[in-house]
């Protein structure tokens, strides 16, 4: 495609219920929209950066910066551009997976818009709809997490994921596997515990869930490792997979059983494929996560959920589960515990240019 610039917007989303993890509580979600201007029409993307570096070093304001000074000018540097290219032109810059993902993104959608081509069948999607799963925060106490629960399976939700905290572990998962028998279940500590707590840990496994989501922390490969063979509970790693080559190495070690693949947390769909392939080959599972994406994050997280290997239902929810207004103009939606994949050009889903005005705080446009 060729390229003319870039349109950049730090957009405020507030959330339907606070959100709350073992970093911290959100009640607004701040990300960065990319819109990619070219010849051949516009194409969206988005920057799962959160206002702090708690989830990862990555934060929305970083984000702003290193794609104005750095990001932009390389690719606004190459006339003919790409997607494919992308990921290559941004290299010599370290980090900064979610910025980069961005754009990656962005380009993809104005080209495969332009040639009319959805992403899903881009991607290597092999079903029209993928099963939702459900994350959710950490409540009050026990009482308040079960009645939470009960609303999202009771709108169909087929899988439940609860965050866990030093503190807030084994009665929270125990009362919602009282409450609820066999549901298919599963923990998400982000990073929260260390090698003292393996006793602990080791207690989870009486309640047969299907994961534990990265207990210890990002660089704490050897010692996911030693704690996976003290575990019956296979280990999930997120925000340890940084990359297609942090998934080889996790994996040779036998630090996780099963990869979260986020496309943000990677630096974009394309290595996300890579992640999926690599995984598929080795007969590991992997499922989609998710970082509390707008409509446009959604949509390419449907369609990444769709290949072969994502045989576990994700993080992949309706928009109403975090938005009671989106900024597409048709939200993802939860049918027969499905999200289906969006079919359109691209994305497959429409900017609702008002919504997207009115979440606005903060703009910017480069152009060569
Ligand atoms: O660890 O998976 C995580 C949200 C923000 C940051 C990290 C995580 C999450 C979630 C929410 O669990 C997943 C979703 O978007 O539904
Ligand atoms: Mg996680």
């Amino acid at each position: 495609i060729a390229l003319d610039g870039f349109e950049l917007r730090v957009v405020h989303l507030p959330l339907v219920s606070p959100f709350t993890t073992s970093f911290g509580t959100e009640t607004v979600r701040e990300a960065i929209i990319v819109r990619a201007l070219t010849a051949d029409g516009d194409g969206w993307g988005e920057m799962v950066t959160s206002a702090a570096p708690l989830y990862s070093s990555e934060y929305t304001q970083a984000a702003w910066d290193v794609a104005q000074r750095f990001l932009i000018p390389a690719l606004l540097d190459c006339h003919a551009l790409a997607p494919e290219d992308v990921a290559g032109i941004l290299e010599p810059i370290i980090g900064h997976r979610m910025a980069k993902a961005g754009f990656e993104l962005a380009v993809l959608d104005a080209a495969l818009r332009s040639q009319g081509r959805p992403l899903g069948e881009y991607l290597g999607a092999t079903v029209d709809r993928v099963p939702s799963g459900v994350s959710v925060g950490i409540q009050r106490d026990p009482a308040a997490l079960v009645e939470v629960v009960r609303g999202y399976l009771d709108a169909g939700y087929v899988r439940i994921k609860i965050k866990i905290r030093p503190g807030r572990d084994l009665a929270e998962t125990a009362a919602v596997r009282d409450a609820f028998g066999a549901i298919p279940l599963q923990v998400d500590a982000n990073s929260a515990y260390t090698l003292d707590d393996v006793g602990l840990l080791a207690e989870l496994d009486r309640f047969d869930l299907l994961l534990i989501e990265q207990p210890l922390q990002e660089d704490d490969l050897v010692d996911h490792a030693t704690l996976a063979a003290r575990l019956r509970t296979p280990v999930c790693l997120d925000e340890s997979i940084t990359s297609a080559k942090a998934a080889r190495d996790a994996l040779a070690l036998g630090a996780a059983s099963i990869i979260n693949i986020k496309a943000g947390r990677v630096g974009g769909y394309l290595e996300a494929v890579r992640i999926h392939d690599l995984c598929r080959a080795a007969g590991v599972p992997v499922w989609c996560g998710g970082m509390l994406e707008t409509g446009i994050g959604r949509a390419a997280n449907a369609a990444l959920a769709a290949l072969p290997g994502f045989t576990l239902p994700g993080d992949v929810s309706a928009s109403s589960r975090f938005y009671a207004r989106d900024l597409v103009t048709e939200p993802a939606v939860l049918e027969a515990g499905h999200i289906a994949v969006p079919t359109g050009p691209g994305l497959g889903v429409e900017i609702d240019p008002v919504a997207l005005d009115d979440f606005t705080v903060e703009r910017a446009e480069l152009r060569r």
